[in-house]
């Protein structure tokens, strides 16, 4: 735990960025942040690695605030650069969805940034259980009147299941790159993303694709009319400042 404080305190979690690209243009239409843990300055962890012992000890609602705030300042400085719908998409574990903080985190981030092309999305990741209880349904409330969107991260996997379509007023569904993987090597994946497809069409939902990796694979999707794909074919999580520097300066 204390190593986990100090590393706050340092500045040591920061944020990583992802394109996120329209499907059938191919331009860039936003990012996902992903959080990242610069170790003692020397070496970058994973997620995978301490996420789950974050979120059990609650200090993952502190971690997202201040990488929230990370991205708000240097977006503030390129705002006069972006001319067109921009999505900033931050992961949020089940717990934050619990507390209305974060709906004035959102309102904070979105009034210091003071842009009407940044739209604000939160993923809601899959490894512990969203209940479905009067503060989460205020929360999703209050983000919806502020303008904010919702993601279901990793359908079909974990936690992310068909419930959470039928308790919550989601926007997008991720199509977990397992699925994605194996489109055109297995049936089973293609038909898999088409009836997500189908489902989301009928929900009124969004669409992205994550961890296309070939042009094969890009290709699939948008036959299969996914409405944004995100992957290392586009390009690798970056930190901040090389990920603005790389879409925005070039
Ligand atoms: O690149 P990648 O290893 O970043 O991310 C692994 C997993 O960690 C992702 O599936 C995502 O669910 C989770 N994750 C990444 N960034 C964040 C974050 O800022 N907050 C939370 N709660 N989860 C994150
Ligand atoms: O939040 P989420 O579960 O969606 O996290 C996305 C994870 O997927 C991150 O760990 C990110 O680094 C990783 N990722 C992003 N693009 C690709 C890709 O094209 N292939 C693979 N294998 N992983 C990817
Ligand atoms: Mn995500």
């Amino acid at each position: 735990m204390d190593v986990i404080k100090s590393a706050i305190v340092n500045n040591e979690f920061i944020p990583f960025l992802q394109p996120l690209i329209e499907s059938k243009s191919g331009k860039l239409v936003g990012c996902e942040v992903l959080l990242r843990w610069n170790y003692k300055n020397s070496v970058i962890i994973h997620p995978d690695e301490f996420i789950s012992f974050i979120e059990i000890n609650a200090m993952i609602i502190e971690i997202t605030k201040g990488i929230m705030y990370q991205v708000e300042c240097a977006f503030k400085d390129i705002v006069y650069k972006i001319s067109e719908s921009f999505t900033i998409g931050f992961n949020i574990s089940a717990t934050h969805c619990n507390d209305m903080d974060i709906v004035n985190d959102c309102c904070f981030f979105l009034s210091a940034i003071d842009s009407e092309y940044i739209h604000l999305n939160l993923e809601i990741t899959e490894r512990e259980y969203l209940q479905h209880t009067t503060v989460s349904q205020q929360v999703f409330n209050g983000l919806h009147d502020l303008g904010v969107t919702l993601s279901i991260d990793d359908f079909g996997t974990g936690y992310s299941n068909l419930i959470y379509l039928q308790d919550f007023n989601f926007d997008i569904i991720k199509i977990d790159k397992k699925f994605v993987k194996y489109v055109g090597i297995n049936n089973t994946s293609d038909d898999i993303i088409s009836c997500v497809v189908s489902l989301a069409e009928h929900l009124k939902l969004k669409t992205v694709a994550e961890g296309v990796e070939t042009n094969i694979q890009a290709d699939r999707m948008r036959e299969l009319n996914v409405d944004y794909l995100q992957g290392y074919l586009y390009g690798h999580p970056l930190p901040l400042n090389s990920f603005i520097d790389t879409w925005f300066y070039n």
